[in-house]
């Protein structure tokens, strides 16, 4: 069964929602209203790393997610923290998360490795080249989906080695992160080459900017192509799909599991 992670954006600068739920009332409304709409992960994030973002400091981070993971703990959800700060990560997990989700895959902290070992946190190894700040000003591969999954092969090893048992662990190719349209595109379609990793596959398609590359459509524009690529993504064995619209998401996956199986 695919299940929903749910975005919960606590930050006045993210790509599709900055500022919408900087108060933390309002991210915490926002996130048990994804909850109620079918969201069986909520990912909490104080930090955009759209492309060109800037780096947010441990304290200003901490001031935005900790306050929010509180407030969504007692729900019957996962929370997961989209941080790459071992100190983020250790008060989100103290507050109540279970997941932390990486996109620099345990590379952006040295403390991060050891604190989800010791912690056994479910730990999102996500592919990203480069930095946020750098990472689309010219993205080049042989092979897009063989250089992903080596990468992810390793990360993998490499969280293994720090004690991170592997049951824990998800892998996600990174959409958007240092990537053409044609990457994104083409690690969609052969999504399924991933599988060979063994591991569950995570995916945010939500709103980003290869669906405006297809169709010209502004960042709140994106909900049908968010949900054609997430569909597909499912369709080639993604396990997990990360959306901003969890209602919608949640009606397209169950019709097409309705009709496919
Ligand atoms: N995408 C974004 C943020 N975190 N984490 C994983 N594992 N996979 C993704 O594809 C992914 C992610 C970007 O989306 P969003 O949070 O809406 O934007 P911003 O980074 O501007 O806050």
């Amino acid at each position: 069964m695919t299940k929903l992670m749910g975005v919960v954006n606590v930050t006045p600068d993210s790509f599709s929602d900055g500022g919408l739920y900087l108060d933390p009332e309002a991210a915490i409304a926002h996130g048990r209203e994804l909850a109620a709409a079918g969201a069986a992960i909520l990912d909490v994030g104080g930090e955009s790393t759209r492309p060109g973002a800037e780096a947010v400091g441990a304290e200003e981070e901490l001031r935005r997610v900790v306050p929010v993971i509180w407030g969504l703990a007692d729900l019957d959800c996962r929370i997961s923290v989209d941080t790459s700060k071992a100190n983020v990560a250790e008060a989100a997990l103290d507050a109540g998360a279970e997941i932390v989700n990486d996109v620099t895959a345990l590379r952006g902290d040295p403390a991060m490795a050891a604190l989800c070992a010791e912690r056994g946190a479910t730990v999102v190894l996500m592919h990203m080249l480069g930095d946020p700040r750098t990472m689309q000003d010219d993205p080049r591969y042989d092979d897009v989906v063989a250089e992903v999954k080596a990468f992810l092969a390793q990360r993998l090893e490499s969280a293994t080695a720090a004690g991170i048992a592997e049951e824990r662990i998800w892998l996600d190719p990174g959409i958007g992160f240092g990537k053409t349209r044609e990457h994104n595109m083409e690690l969609l379609r052969r999504l399924g080459e991933l599988r060979d990793l063994g591991r569950p596959l995570l995916i945010g398609t939500s709103r980003k900017s290869f669906i405006g590359g297809v169709d010209g459509s502004a960042a709140d524009e994106r909900l049908g192509g968010t949900i054609a690529s997430s569909i597909i993504a499912a369709a080639e064995g993604a396990e997990i799909l990360r959306v901003h619209d969890v209602a919608e998401m949640r009606q397209a996956l169950a019709v097409a599991t309705a009709i496919l199986g």
